[in-house]
């Protein structure tokens, strides 16, 4: 409950941003995208990771406004991207199990579109497992009116919930993104491994794309290479970077 007001307070103070964490194609080396990632600096505890705060208020009303905000947050580094003339760079959006279902979240996206003048393909819509099975029915109604929209969908955390991979029948998905703790252990865990290559086999097959997160080290890299992987992610390419310094790096970059 005292977490529940100091992210009131949070909210009011600005004290969340977000960072950026690089999406790479693999077969070109390019950037594809950013997923973004919530940062809360605490005037006292300093920075509260995202897990720590999230799991308490997803079971209040502080989520959604949160989540809305987040939003609108993206929406206005995808503008400045364009502006800047990086028109085709990727914005993955972490929703939350209750945002997904939120009466308001489609009419809220299409008029933040209109307002800022996006495509809505520029945007991944990320749920994980424990999302798609709160409310499958309700769930499947809003990913299909967003699809037709134009926006893309990401499974993250794929392997590590509930779900079943009937999900990626009746789901309009687009992305699943192989969880980091299958990373972790891929170089000398021989179930890891074979679970991230055939989980890359699996999804190509399906015709989606498969994104590594987690990628910390250049053998990690070789392996998902050799088993064309389409995205990775990870600290071997680059922490999430905070929205202050996002344009100085991807200058360098260029
Ligand atoms: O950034 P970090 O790895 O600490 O994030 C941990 C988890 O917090 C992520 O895996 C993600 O699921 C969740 N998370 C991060 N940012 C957001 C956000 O903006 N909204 C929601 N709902 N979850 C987020
Ligand atoms: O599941 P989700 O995509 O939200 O997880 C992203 C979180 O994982 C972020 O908090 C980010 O800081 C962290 N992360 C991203 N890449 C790596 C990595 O290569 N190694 C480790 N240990 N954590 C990472």
């Amino acid at each position: 409950l005292q977490l529940e007001s100091e992210v009131r307070t949070a909210l009011e103070q600005q004290e969340f941003s977000l960072s950026f964490q690089p999406q790479i194609e693999l077969e070109t080396g390019r950037l594809y995208g950013f997923e973004a990632l919530l940062r809360w600096q605490h005037p006292q505890r300093g920075m509260v990771p995202p897990d720590d705060f999230i799991s308490v208020i997803e079971h209040s009303n502080l989520m959604l406004p949160l989540g809305y905000w987040v939003i609108e947050r993206c929406f206005v580094v995808a503008r400045r991207l364009m502006d800047a003339g990086y028109d085709d760079v990727k914005l993955a959006i972490n929703l939350s199990a209750d945002q997904f279902v939120d009466p308001q979240l489609i009419a809220f996206l299409q008029h933040k579109l209109a307002h800022y003048q996006l495509p809505a393909s520029l945007f991944e819509l990320e749920l994980t497992e424990s999302t798609l099975v709160k409310s499958v029915s309700d769930t499947l109604a809003s990913m299909q009116q967003l699809k037709a929209m134009g926006f893309c969908f990401a499974i993250g955390d794929f392997g590590t919930g509930y779900s079943s991979l009937s999900y990626l029948k009746q789901m309009p998905v687009d992305t699943i993104k192989i969880d980091k703790s299958f990373l972790f252990g891929m170089l000398d865990n021989h179930a890891d491994y074979q679970i991230i290559t055939s989980t890359i086999a699996m999804v190509q097959k399906l015709d989606l794309k498969v994104v590594a997160e987690g990628v910390e080290s250049r053998a990690q890299l070789r392996i998902l290479q050799k088993y064309h992987c389409d995205f990775a992610q990870g600290f071997y390419f680059a922490k999430p970077i905070p929205e202050h310094e996002l344009f100085a790096v991807l200058q360098q970059k260029v």
